[in-house]
């Protein structure tokens, strides 16, 4: 007899014995029992250490199988999300693209020199169509981020008569684009443009001048102080550089297009916990990219765009689809400022073209859906007098808050201005649009105009519970362009005859200072018995923020009308600027006192609408080319981005 099996030696170390094939006599269950015993025989510590091993095994192998899988999706080395945002079209800008091989991309050192030349002064206006293959790329592209194959499948084959958004039957043909993944910009080119002349060159140099003090001291902040040298923050966008970089295109200013272009590429980040304004970053950041990319065709600033306008969208999420004034594009949280649940009324009432035009060139419609709700709502409110409306709104009723005070100035201009424009920029197929604007020019006649004594000039005072005050904001000085524009639209001629009388009172706003530059705020004497001025200031308003309205309603009428005394008025104007506001070390500065030409009192900052709207216009108030952004084409934003017109008239 053999004597028992003496027990197995405890071992310290672990043996594990692996047989792919079968076992020795072929019996799988026998197999299976001689592993279950010699896994029994094994202590908890070396059953434990195992598993812990199996575990590691079989973990490591899914991670290399996820990388892998990734490299399959993601040909030529770009990952997944690289591949998601390829650009609706090539760039018609290949300098710019060239200089961002350059790892250089700080200012100060000059970029490097660019393959293809810029011709000196305003370039070739293009937009361009697509062609069919990044067309379809980015159709799939958009697919893939929404899921909506179905949806773009409907409009593969879209149905001749499409319902516009406010019901009503049109024929595509006709003219009002729906967003869709189709529609695209239009293809429209200009001739060569004329040469700069002497008075647009001193624009040129202004811009230069103001561009270098935010190069030195403020690169990629939102604007420059430039007694200080040093920068201000805002959002922190860099807003000065975006709201800068059309007026570049528009100048001819390639070297410094392209460095802001590379910022833009390599630097502009929007997962950022910020709150921003969403008319403000509406107006500056998103009209400024989507004007960049109609002028330069680059598709990054369209991608940037896009962004942008995704992190906007949380801000249209209130009970009553009134958005709020507040948005943090990096949680996506949106609220009302602290004090209110109101927004105000010129803030949701101007983001239309921006948002509208988003939705036209992505194919995604939410944008403009968004926007135009609010546009809807706002149309048939109650507690509008004669088609003027009061200056806040409730984001829970919805309602207009604060009723009875109407004006043309802060928190309910570019009200106006966007009824006109967006039906404009509609191709003049929403009647209902044109109709509220009609309305509230008749309104504007009948409550707000009066004229001054003793020179008698046509002025658009407020109104506050039945009470008229004759005081004008600087801000109101958009008008007379805006009428004009409606004029050249074919709204009624007497438009014009008002747009002319209202251009004539603005510029006396500047030259009636010390300094020829306009006020923040004047009153307007109404007294024939006193000897006083027309235009009277209080010490509160006499600061002037280097704002455009005066010059845009220049350039609206010279264009519109030929007259070369408003060239000239401009002239004027920009002789001022540079005496008062220009900052020997580079900038130009807001100043506290237009009355005072000893000290004006710099107040060292330079907002970022001088350089967006200011100068550009003033560029344009020069040219005696009506090709130049023509007023058939293009609409202008209430920042001075111009946007195509969808359709011919
Ligand atoms: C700009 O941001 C826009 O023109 C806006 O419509 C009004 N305020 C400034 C310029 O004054």
């Amino acid at each position: 007899m053999y004597p028992p099996a003496s027990p197995a030696p405890h071992r310290d170390f672990i043996s594990v014995t692996l047989n792919f094939g079968q076992s020795y006599d072929g019996s799988k269950s026998r197999r299976r029992r001689s592993c279950w015993r010699k896994w029994k025989q094994l202590s908890r510590l070396q059953r434990n250490v195992i598993l812990l091993v199996l575990a590691f095994l079989g973990l490591g192998g899914l991670l290399s199988y996820i990388s892998v899988a990734d490299q399959w999706k993601a040909p030529n080395g770009r990952s997944a999300d690289e591949q998601k945002m390829r650009p609706a079209n090539p760039p018609v800008l290949p300098a710019p693209q060239k200089a961002e091989a350059n790892p250089e991309d700080v200012p100060g050192v000059l970029p490097q020199a660019t393959r293809r030349h810029f011709r000196r002064g305003p370039p070739n206006l293009q937009i361009r169509a697509p062609n069919k293959d990044s067309e379809d790329r980015r159709l799939d592209a958009t697919q893939r981020r929404e899921g909506t194959a179905d949806a773009a499948q409907q409009e593969e084959h879209p149905q001749r008569t499409l319902v516009s958004w406010r019901g009503a039957m049109i024929e595509p043909e006709q003219g009002t684009d729906e967003p869709s993944r189709k529609a695209e910009a239009p293809t429209r080119t200009q001739n060569q443009p004329a040469p700069p002349n002497e008075r647009q060159k001193a624009v040129v140099d202004a811009f230069r001048h103001a561009w270098a003090g935010y190069r030195k001291f403020a690169w990629g902040h939102d604007e420059l102080k430039p007694v200080s040298r040093s920068f201000s923050e805002w959002f922190g966008l860099g807003l000065t550089l975006i709201d800068s970089l059309d007026t570049m295109w528009i100048l001819g200013l390639k070297k410094e297009f392209g460095e802001a272009r590379r910022w833009v590429s390599k630097k502009l980040r929007f997962e950022k916990d910020v709150d921003v304004n969403l008319f403000e970053s509406t107006i500056r950041v998103l009209g400024g990219l989507l004007s960049a990319y109609h002028l330069s065709g680059d598709a990054l600033f369209l991608q940037k765009a896009e962004d942008f306008g995704n992190r906007l969208m949380p801000a249209f999420q209130t009970p009553s689809k009134i958005p709020y004034s507040d948005v943090n594009i990096g949680t996506g949280v949106a609220h009302p400022p602290r004090w209110t649940s109101d927004s105000t009324v010129a803030e949701v009432t101007s983001i239309q073209l921006e948002f509208r035009e988003l939705s036209r060139l992505t194919g995604v419609k939410k944008f403009q859906e968004a926007a135009e709700e609010v546009t809807r709502r706002v149309h048939a409110l109650s507690g509008k007098k004669d088609g003027l409306v009061p200056m806040f709104i409730s984001t829970h009723s919805g309602l207009f808050t604060h009723l009875g005070v109407f004006t043309l100035g802060a928190r309910a201009d570019s009200y106006y201005e966007y009824l006109l424009k967006q039906w404009i920029q509609g191709g003049k197929q929403d009647t209902q649009l044109r109709d509220d604007y009609l309305e509230a020019v008749e309104g504007i006649r009948k409550h707000l105009l009066r004229r001054s004594e003793p020179s008698k000039l046509t002025f658009v005072g407020e109104l506050a519970h039945g009470r008229f005050s004759a005081k004008m904001d600087h801000l109101v000085c958009f008008l007379p362009g805006t009428l004009a524009l409606g004029a050249h639209h074919g709204l009624p001629a007497d438009h014009m005859e008002l747009a002319r009388a209202l251009m004539d009172t603005c510029y006396q706003m500047n030259r009636q200072m010390e300094t020829g530059l306009s006020p923040e705020i004047v009153h307007f004497n109404l007294h024939p018995q006193k000897a006083q001025k027309d235009v009277q200031v209080k010490p509160a308003d006499r600061h002037n923020l280097l704002r455009p309205e005066t010059v845009e309603s220049l350039f609206y009428l010279h264009r519109l009308t030929g007259d070369p005394k408003y060239q000239d008025w401009g002239w004027a104007l920009l002789q001022s600027f540079n005496t008062y506001t220009r900052v020997p070390s580079g900038g130009y500065s807001s100043i506290s006192n237009v009355q005072d030409p000893h000290n004006p009192q710099p107040r060292d900052k330079m907002e970022s609408f001088f350089l967006g709207e200011t100068l550009k216009y003033l560029y344009l108030l020069f040219s005696d080319d009506a090709d130049l952004l023509s007023l058939d084409a293009y609409v202008f934003n209430t920042e001075a981005h111009p946007l195509p017109i969808w359709a011919p008239a």
